[in-house]
């Protein structure tokens, strides 16, 4: 209440509106957008409480330049986070936040991460200016009147500052204050800025108190599979912003594996516990998905597909003239007289797309249809797999598998892969971006390294961890792996791993497939393909280690030693 009455001194609005959560207030501000036209309804005898909303064409992505970490020192940030000074950032902030919600509401928004009753559950409260920071954080969170009970419980709470602003480029901030767990964000719109439960909280500021604690706040999905014969699993994994990861979060089974089931418990962040009995605990502290519509359609995710057309806000897509929204591969051809995501008539002869590539869904996991009951599940769940992986065109195979769980940090630290439209910058340049973490990681990295080691000495059985890569392209430039739902024999193959049923090839790099042992029925992808997707090539990864060691390097004295010695086991299997 304190804080809610010094933040209304602070920016000024004309009203203060504590959300409840219930379908009337959703109702109420979904009509307050539309009367301003902030709002689009989308239907087309389709989309049922359905919405399309624009982002100013600035403000699409998340900014990791205007992104800050405000710890006391620098080198608690470390070498990949912007830093600012605390008190030199809130000077600045607070002349930023001064009346700036005069004539606007502002929204007070709590919300709990993780299942309402679970003790790996954290509380938040976000305070801002934007209705639909207020609808999608009713989607991706528990938010309202049950994070209220808790908080009334004393339950400590994250305080997360946002408005809208003015969308000024040059005066848009996104500071994290881990003393005081505290966030200010300003002059952005774009949900990966705004919506502070998600990365700011969930990941930037978790992974700081995870680190204290002894847990882990990860940017992983998290899948079930089940055999045929019932037996389930878990696999949880962390690839890059706009590589894939929700459609791997959500991929079906193809259909050479008849009667087998994956189901979703969460698409973008895991947090992992290790229980009184040294057991990996997983739960997700989302409720809803915030995924990429851009490529996504049958092929690529037919479960979604299902899943948006009710209760889902869309940014930037593109709509057609009866009401549907419309983004590059839902449908094969691009309809006539759609608008474009600016609200423009799309030119077919501008070389423009119709949706923005980073155009996205706000859709809450309880429609899902293939979701886990576990979801929701306060104690989490034990996955056997962590699967690392990215968008590489050359050099990493299809799949491998760590020797043990520091070669498994290692595989995870030594990511690098192509940036993508999730991120303001340029598409397509290979970066390192160790357990795709570079962007959300709250404090040092290197510490962050040795923390995952310390993590593996509580846990009695670890996982095993894997590195994939869907994107392997031959001479020609074309892709050789099918990729989408074929990807789940790769899956399976894991799962063959862990319980022992096949063995593998030693390599340098890991564990890799025996050939025979990736099941292709059905499949245009012959043996001498398999072979390429496979192979290591030894002087290409000397190459590639060169730029992980000079990484490495930057982190000085905080990089954990076993790391290294890792790193040079691995270096002496590629000369040897
Ligand atoms: C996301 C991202 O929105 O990683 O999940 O950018
Ligand atoms: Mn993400």
């Amino acid at each position: 209440m304190k804080w809610v009455e010094e933040v209304s001194a602070l920016t000024k609005p004309s009203e203060i509106v504590w959300c409840d959560g219930s379908q009337e207030e959703k109702t109420r501000i979904e009509k307050e957008m539309l009367e301003k036209n902030e709002l689009i309804a989308l239907g087309g005898g389709v989309y049922e409480n359905c919405y399309l909303y624009r982002n100013d064409p600035s403000d699409v992505a998340r900014v990791e330049d205007r992104t800050f970490i405000c710890s006391k020192t620098q080198e608690e940030a470390g070498p990949t986070n912007n830093w600012m000074a605390p008190d030199a950032a809130k000077k600045t902030l607070d002349g930023l936040f001064d009346g700036v919600m005069k004539d606007r509401k502002m929204y007070v928004i709590p919300y709990i991460l993780g299942p309402a009753d679970s003790k790996y559950s954290r509380l938040g409260v976000e305070i801002s200016d934007s209705p639909l920071v207020v609808l999608t954080t009713g989607v991706l969170t528990r938010m309202g009147s049950i994070a209220i009970e808790h908080l009334k419980n004393g339950g400590e709470f994250v305080r997360g500052l946002h408005s809208m602003g003015n969308l000024k480029k040059e005066d848009r901030y996104i500071c994290h204050f881990p003393e005081d767990r505290l966030l200010m964000s300003i002059n952005t719109n774009y949900g990966g800025n705004a919506a502070l439960s998600k990365k700011p909280h969930a990941l930037r500021l978790e992974s700081i108190e995870a680190k204290k604690d002894g847990w882990l706040a990860e940017h992983m999905f998290i899948l079930e599979m089940e055999s045929a014969t019932g037996d389930k699993s878990y696999a949880i994994g962390a690839l890059p912003s706009g590589s894939g990861k929700t459609n791997l979060a959500m991929i079906k089974p193809p259909s050479a594996f008849n009667g087998w089931k994956t189901r979703t418990l969460g698409d973008d962040l895991a947090w992992f516990h290790a229980d009184e009995h040294g057991k990996l605990k997983v739960i997700n502290p989302e409720n809803g998905f915030f995924g990429v519509a851009y490529g996504t359609g049958l092929n690529s995710n037919p479960n979604i597909i299902d899943a948006i057309k009710k209760n889902t806000i869309f940014t930037n897509v593109g709509v057609t003239p009866d009401g549907k929204p419309w983004w590059e591969g839902l449908t094969k051809d691009v309809p006539e007289g759609v608008i474009d995501w600016k609200g423009q008539k799309w030119d077919p002869s501008s070389g423009q797309p119709v949706a923005n590539k980073n155009s996205r869904y706000a859709t809450p996991i309880s429609q899902y249809g293939p979701k886990s009951e576990a979801y929701d599940d306060a104690a989490g769940v034990s996955p056997s797999i962590i699967i690392f992986g990215g968008r590489r065109a050359g050099l990493i195979p299809l799949v491998y598998e760590a020797y043990n769980w520091e070669h498994g940090i290692l595989l995870g630290a030594m990511m690098r892969v192509e940036t993508t439209a999730a991120q303001a910058g340029k598409v397509g340049e290979v970066r390192q971006d160790p357990m795709a973490m570079l962007a959300f990681c709250g404090y040092n990295m290197g510490e962050y390294f040795g923390h995952w080691v310390e993590f593996g000495k509580k846990l009695k059985e670890k996982p095993r961890v894997f590195f994939v890569n869907w994107f392997r392209k031959n001479e020609k430039g074309e892709y050789v792996w099918p990729g989408f739902s074929e990807n789940f024999r790769i899956i399976k193959w894991m799962m063959d791993r862990v319980s022992g049923k096949v063995d593998a090839v030693a390599t340098p790099i890991g564990y890799v497939p025996k050939v025979e042992d990736i099941d292709t029925t059905g499949l245009s992808v012959s043996k001498s393909d398999l072979e390429d997707l496979l192979s290591v090539d030894r002087g290409g990864w000397l190459e590639e280690i060169k730029t992980t060691k000079a990484f490495f390097e930057k982190f000085g004295d905080k990089m954990p030693k076993e790391l290294w010695d890792e790193y040079y086991r691995l270096e002496e299997r590629l000369k040897t």
